[in-house]
């Protein structure tokens, strides 16, 4: 169970005073945080129908009250204990897993944490202002679960900097408060939580595929030898997978609208002109944020990447499912930029570690873009929405140089330029987007006029429920 504490925990901090003191000193500036950066609006007056884990089994989570943001409680949680669990992979195999930090390890794990860590207070300022133009009741509650739950996962980081890095966690654990997304002067670390996330489009498509890399690098991360680490992440993967579901069904709600306003208007109209979001909108940004996210995978060759899975710091997704653990002689196949076209080479399959993640990535993103695809069919149209090539619009990796448009033929720069717009959001679609979200829609049970209803509502309450709640 977790406990009732002033930082509800399943980790018994209240015997660790030390860690409890450090921690509570690191609270108020938390509060602090969330106040300044968090859902600018609905601090102070407003209470949201939220999920909070009572504790780590499946069961814990049917607990849902109505919260104050800034009151929501935040704590430590991490997935139960895995009796003589082992290592899975790399150079360590079959030993047991640490319950501490090895010296030598440490400059590594602590980067790896910090720059988890660093991605989801940087998620909830992104998505600070998205409450002034929310489509409805129902999507403003869902956005403030997102962001409370992005809030406890920096949580979770913070516990394993002030538990197991000494002065330097501490000061990471400052510096996570410190940095600000899309701040010039102290950016967040990876470039995708610097891009501004002003409209809903953005927002389902970030939580779409953003939260998916967020599920495949805390997949690996869950395989990780430092079993803290392990148990920690375990627990946000259940969090992440409501983030996913957000995205995909937010996505899936635009399309059905597109296209019932595409058959009332006869399929004559621009579905513009009847306030509805286009289709090649909505491919626009499919592509904008698929390319971010797979940019945050890193590079396709990554010494990095190599010494994680050599050293057992992280693994693959899914580690049970590969026959070798240890990986010594095996190579991957990747076609590498060679002169003026590719060419296939063969590459230590270690270094090639960030590709096959973001191979399991691209998997996992296929399966949610067939599903939307299934809106189309159900309506008899023959549209289709699909994800761009992986070259596409790179800016981390061998390809970031090069220019290939969605299909993935290599483009001049010249025509990069002239065709961009063609294949990414312009300033007049987003323009557009927030021209008709610039009225928020907070009426119990009323939607936006671009995105249908959902098929049900949370926690079997209605679909017009009062899900936030503004106090008299
Ligand atoms: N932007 O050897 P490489 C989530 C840097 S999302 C900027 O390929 P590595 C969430 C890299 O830092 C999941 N810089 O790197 C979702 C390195 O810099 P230095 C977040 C980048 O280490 C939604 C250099 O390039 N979790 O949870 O193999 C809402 C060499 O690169 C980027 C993690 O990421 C980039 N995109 O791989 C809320 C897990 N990519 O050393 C939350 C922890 C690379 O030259 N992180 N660089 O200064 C990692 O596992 C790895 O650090 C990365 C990069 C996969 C990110």
């Amino acid at each position: 169970m977790i406990s009732a504490e002033k930082i509800p925990n399943n980790v018994g901090l209240s015997s660790n005073k030390r860690l409890q003191r450090a921690l509570e000193h690191w609270q108020p500036q938390y509060i602090q945080w969330w106040k300044d950066m968090g859902p600018q609006g609905f601090q102070d007056y407003h209470q949201v129908y939220v999920r909070t884990a009572i504790s780590v089994d499946p069961s814990g989570w049917a607990h849902f009250e109505y919260v104050k943001l800034p009151e929501y409680r935040w704590g430590i949680f991490l997935a139960d204990p895995v009796h003589d669990r082992r290592i899975g992979f790399g150079d360590f195999f079959g030993q047991p897993v640490w319950q501490e930090v090895p010296g030598e390890f440490r400059n590594q794990l602590r980067r790896l944490i910090v720059t988890q860590g660093d991605t989801e207070p940087a998620s909830v300022e992104q998505q600070r202002w998205l409450g002034q133009r929310c489509p409805s009741m129902y999507d403003l509650r869902n956005l403030f679960q997102v962001n409370v739950e992005e809030g406890r996962h920096l949580w979770a980081m913070v516990y394993l900097l002030h538990s197991y890095f000494g002065r330097d966690g501490r000061d990471e654990a400052e510096e996570l408060l410190a940095r600000q997304s899309g701040n010039r002067d102290k950016p967040r670390i990876l470039d995708a939580f610097n891009e501004p996330i002003e409209n809903w489009l953005d927002f389902f498509m970030f939580t779409m595929f953003t939260d998916r890399d967020g599920k495949s690098q805390l997949l690996s991360l869950s395989e990780s030898s430092l079993d803290p680490l392990s148990r920690t992440t375990r627990f946000m993967l259940t969090e992440e997978a409501h983030h996913m579901f957000v995205g995909e069904t937010g996505i899936a709600r635009i399309v059905e609208r597109t296209c019932q306003l595409l058959k009332e208007s006869g399929f004559s109209e621009d579905v513009r002109k009847v306030g509805g979001i286009d289709i090649p909108t909505i491919q626009k940004f499919i592509n904008l944020w698929f390319s971010l996210s797979l940019d945050l995978h890193g590079n396709e060759i990554s010494t990095n990447a190599a010494s994680y899975f050599g050293n057992g710091l992280k693994g693959r997704a899914q580690e049970e499912k590969f026959d070798d653990h240890h990986i010594g002689e095996a190579y991957y196949e990747l076609d590498v930029p060679e002169g003026q076209g590719l060419e296939r080479k063969q590459i230590p399959m270690r270094s090639a570690m960030n590709e096959v993640l973001r191979d399991w990535y691209v998997g996992d993103c296929e399966a949610g873009v067939v599903r939307w695809n299934k809106v189309f069919e159900r309506h008899g149209m023959s549209e289709r929405l699909r994800l761009p090539d992986r070259k596409f619009n790179r800016g981390i990796g061998m390809f970031r140089a090069l220019h290939f448009d969605p299909n993935g033929a290599p483009v001049s720069e010249e025509e990069w330029e002239r065709r961009r717009y063609e294949w990414l959001p312009s300033a007049a679609d987003r323009d557009y987007l927030l021209s008709i979200m610039s009225r928020p829609v907070y009426e119990a049970g009323k939607f936006a006029n671009y995105i249908a209803p959902p098929l049900r509502g949370v926690n079997r309450m209605p679909i017009n429920f009062e899900y936030v709640r503004t106090e008299a």
